[in-house]
């Protein structure tokens, strides 16, 4: 059951934010996906979803990955997505440091042009050097950098605080980020 739900999770994730239209889905503005849609369309795809698997991929984890609108009847991923949607996220004033995991090979261009999104609507950030390093560990040999949150919000950037662990912004300039506390 547990594979099953970490490929179903995976799978969601790539529907929901990067390519609705695997599926024939389509969300609205704000990245909902109607449920019984979705699980008509995955079964369709010969997929075996249904709300019970649903509710246990969105209880798996610390990552809070999807959301159910409070009606139940709508789905979401809460970040990641690299097409265009508006979450409605509230700003957040965030704490003095949050952390970004990256690969040591891109230290050189972060030093250069800071975080940028890339493919994503935004740049990730996490709330504890450990989460940050389970990110920079997809991308390969991984660092963990600090991000001046607090200052970088006092200079007025915002920052959303999508999940427990995971914050969003726009961008960090490079003056923002360290690799330690030296
Ligand atoms: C890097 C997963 C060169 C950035 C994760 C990262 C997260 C630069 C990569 C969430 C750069 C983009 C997002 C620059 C940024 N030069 N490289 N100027 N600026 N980068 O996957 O943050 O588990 O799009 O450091 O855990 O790794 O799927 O972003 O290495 O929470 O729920 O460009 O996705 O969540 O990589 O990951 P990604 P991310 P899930």
């Amino acid at each position: 059951m547990a594979d099953r739900v970490v490929q179903t999770s995976t799978f969601l994730s790539y529907v929901l934010r990067h390519n609705p239209d695997a599926l024939g889905l389509e969300l609205d503005p704000g990245g909902w996906a109607d449920v019984d849609m979705l699980l008509d369309r995955a079964r369709a795809d010969g997929r075996s979803i249904d709300r019970t698997l649903l509710e246990r991929v969105l209880a798996h984890g610390e990552k809070e990955r999807f959301a159910f609108s409070e009606d139940g009847t709508k789905i979401r991923a809460n970040y990641g997505h690299s097409i265009d949607v508006d979450l409605h996220l509230t700003p957040t004033p965030p704490p003095p440091r949050l952390y970004h995991g990256t690969a040591e090979h891109a230290l050189p261009s972060i030093r250069e042009d800071g975080l940028r999104p890339q493919s994503r609507q935004h740049v990730h950030l996490s709330g504890t050097p450990e989460e940050a390093l389970r990110v920079g560990q997809r991308h390969g040999s991984a660092l963990v950098l600090i991000v001046a949150a607090q200052a970088l919000h006092n200079a007025g950037h915002t920052l959303y605080q999508s999940t427990d662990v995971v914050w969003l912004t726009d961008r960090v300039p490079s003056s923002f980020v360290r690799v330690s506390d030296d």
